[in-house]
């Protein structure tokens, strides 16, 4: 199996090069943000806890989003890997993961950490807050605090990917094309190997 993690501040292109690189390398994307945002357009206990944590620009409590990956994984026993985009958020997050891997016999092979200056994540949020909806995306102080929540809780997270050696930087502004191309290439030194 192939697992990976899309890795990066809110606003880094996580959602956007997800999208393409499960086309590419047959992927199921489980994206924590997405299944969210699902819980609270079906407005299920869950999501109308975690929606009055986001539109603050809070994280949702670890053992909420540790169980709906728990059971995403359960749910495609077929896949032949995972690209986690968004998760994990935590350390504990983290440690969760790497146990319910283990728990299938595999790991994460790769953490791919997209690189932004925080002016350029504000103005692509502000920009995507104009069309989406997102009640998390259209007010410039709910966008800082996700990025202080990114420095205080989740940056962290690189550091336990750091100790194994699974973490590669890669540039996280240019075209969308360009920074794909980027990541691709990452990936298929790591197949080949
Ligand atoms: P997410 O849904 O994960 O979203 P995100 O971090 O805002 O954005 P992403 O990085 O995917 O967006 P993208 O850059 O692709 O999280 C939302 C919230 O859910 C969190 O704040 C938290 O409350 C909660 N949550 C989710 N997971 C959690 C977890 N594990 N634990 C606890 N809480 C959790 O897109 C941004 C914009 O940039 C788009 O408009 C895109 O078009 C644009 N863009 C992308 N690439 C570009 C490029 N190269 N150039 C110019 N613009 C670009």
């Amino acid at each position: 199996m192939f697992n990976l993690i899309l890795f990066g501040p809110p606003g880094s292109g996580k959602g956007t090069q997800s999208e393409k690189l499960i086309v590419k390398y047959n992927l199921k994307h489980l994206s924590t943000g997405d299944l969210l945002r699902t819980e609270i357009s079906n407005k299920t206990p869950l999501g109308l806890e975690a929606r009055s944590l986001m539109e603050k620009g809070h994280l949702v409590p670890d053992e909420v989003v540790i169980g709906m990956i728990s059971s995403a994984l359960d749910g495609n026993p077929a896949a032949t890997g995972f690209l986690f985009d968004g998760f994990p958020r935590t350390s504990a997050q983290a440690d969760a993961l790497d146990k319910l891997l283990q728990l299938k016999k595999t790991s994460i092979c790769i953490m791919l950490a997209l690189e932004v200056s925080e002016e350029e994540l504000v103005k692509r949020l502000l920009k995507r807050g104009e069309t989406s909806g997102r009640m998390d995306d259209n007010n410039d102080a709910v966008i800082r605090e996700r990025i202080i929540e990114y420095n205080r809780k989740t940056a962290a997270v690189a550091d336990h990917y750091e100790k194994l050696n699974k973490v590669v930087m890669v540039k996280g502004e240019g075209s969308v094309d360009e920074i794909f191309s980027a990541l691709c290439e990452e990936i298929d030194s790591r197949i080949k190997n």
